[in-house]
């Protein structure tokens, strides 16, 4: 089998990732696909220093993980313009249709630009004649122009793991021509939703002058490649063992008994204003203030863990969700009754397949969302003889799958209220049914199938 090369921004910490899972779906993919290939994984050590060691670090590979890891150092500067400014300040903001939240300076994409190059650099020497590349994400948007560059031959796949915004969206990044004419140096580019492909071709056709053939072939650039769509999925199967495992252990036991017998409803994200949080909140208190025969009967476990915590807006949405949350708490509370745990710490997989499990109703409420994972893990973690209900956004990529679950648009927070009503009173047929068709969807688009159909399309390009 050829070997494949993985490069993201960021290498998860191999035996923290093996032990506790700590990175999600993404990351087991990942290591899946290198087991398989005897692989070399390329990226971000998560180190900053100011005077980085000149070489990558290689960790050799070992009999649980057999392939390469290499991880190179970022400098303070490189951290800020590339990592926090660029990627997060500027791409990330605009992939999620927030172009009012964008904070662009020239200097940042000098910078994202010379850590592209400097990747591929200390890339370049370790690679072989036939590996598979397959580059990860916003990140990483440069790195396959320096690749061609440096005369590298092999077949290049990158796969976008944010949304693809409207071409008119993308084009207010002042770089769009420079980041999408290095993306066509790939052979393969793989988006989550057909939505995402369908913005792209617009901005090939309209933006770049370029053309999309039939068999999605793309002509621009001066470059031909191939764009598809790969839904990101998970492993339904294992995810389900850990909820049933975990619904038995010790912290299960403690939200059993905290809960009383009242109904527990869940959000998990990435403390991030893409998710939605502040409209979810006020969903809820909606739910309360309309429908009174919920309060003391029904409890709200958000669970946010803190992301990306130099970034200004972050510290922002931070602060609005602290106020509302309070608002909430303040307005409903009773001696024995807090209608909302707001929680910004991260909890073990394990323990939050059981959360999961226990929850009589999710709320995946993104405004924007690539694909979202936890989606497709709450509906794997369910009981099948007493599954919960999925509130699903519109703006989540899971959407397009995921058809069985109300689907709300989460800008109206009344609607999705309703919706909460809708889910906290549906009958068991009607719940057992819609899980049914959601997890056969899951079954037939797992992970394996994710990563199985992207290397193929590379290999078949
Ligand atoms: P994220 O924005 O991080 O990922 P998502 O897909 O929901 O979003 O989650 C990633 C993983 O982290 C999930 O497996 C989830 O269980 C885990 N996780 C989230 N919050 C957690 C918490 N509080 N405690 C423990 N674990 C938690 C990006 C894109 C998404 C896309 C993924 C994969 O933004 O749209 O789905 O990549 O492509």
């Amino acid at each position: 089998m050829r070997r494949i090369v993985i490069v993201s921004n960021r290498v998860a910490p191999v035996n923290e990732t093996a032990s506790k899972g700590a990175t999600g779906g993404l990351a087991v993919a990942i290591l899946d696909t290198l087991r398989e290939s005897n692989g070399l994984w390329f990226g971000w050590s998560g180190n900053v220093r100011e005077a980085p060691v000149a070489s990558p670090a290689i960790a050799e590979p070992t009999r649980d993980n057999p392939f390469e890891t290499v991880t190179v150092d970022l400098t303070p500067a490189e951290h800020s313009g590339y990592y926090n400014g660029y990627a997060n300040r500027i791409l990330w903001p605009v992939l999620h249709y927030r172009t009012d939240l964008m904070e662009y300076h020239s200097e940042d994409f000098r910078t994202y630009q010379r850590v592209n190059a400097n990747f591929v650099s200390q890339l370049v020497p370790l690679l072989r004649e036939d590996d598979l590349i397959w580059l990860h994400d916003y990140h990483l948007m440069m790195a396959p122009r320096d690749l061609r560059q440096a005369g590298v031959k092999n077949r290049i796949g990158f796969f976008l793991h944010t949304p693809f915004p409207s071409a008119e969206v993308f084009a207010t990044l002042p770089n769009h021509r420079e980041l999408i004419s290095s993306l066509c140096h790939c052979d393969l580019i793989g988006f989550q939703t057909p939505g995402d492909l369908r913005a792209f071709e617009d901005y090939i056709t309209h933006e770049a002058g370029g053309q999309v053939h039939t068999n999605e072939e793309f002509e621009a650039f001066g470059r031909q490649f191939r764009a598809q769509v790969f839904p990101i999925s998970i492993d339904p199967e294992a995810f389900a063992g850990a909820a049933r495992e975990s619904s038995r252990s010790n912290i299960a036991n403690r939200l059993r008994e905290s809960l009383d017998g009242r109904a527990l409803m869940v959000g998990v994200d990435r403390l991030d204003y893409s998710k939605g949080l502040p409209e979810r909140f006020l969903s809820f208190e909606h739910l309360l203030d309309r429908y009174p025969e919920n309060r003391r009967r029904v409890t709200f476990l958000q669970i946010a863990p803190y992301s990306r915590t130099e970034v200004p807006e972050y510290k922002l949405i931070r602060s609005r969700l602290e106020g509302l949350s309070g608002r909430i708490n303040g307005r409903f509370s009773e001696v024995d009754w807090t209608p909302l745990r707001y929680i910004n710490r991260g909890l073990a997989r394990k323990t939050l397949a059981g959360v999961l499990r226990h929850s009589r109703v999710a709320l995946v409420t993104p405004l924007r969302d690539g694909m979202n994972l936890v989606a497709k893990e709450y509906v794997a973690a369910q009981d099948p003889e007493d599954p919960g209900v999925l509130v699903l956004s519109r703006f989540a990529g899971a959407a397009h799958e995921l058809k069985e679950a109300l689907i709300v648009n989460p800008l109206d927070y009344e609607n999705t209220g309703e919706a909460l009503q809708r889910a906290l009173s549906m009958s068991l047929d009607e719940r057992k049914e819609r899980w049914s068709a959601l997890m056969e969807t899951i079954r037939q688009q797992d992970i394996t199938a994710w990563r199985k159909s992207f290397i193929a399309a590379l290999k078949a390009h």
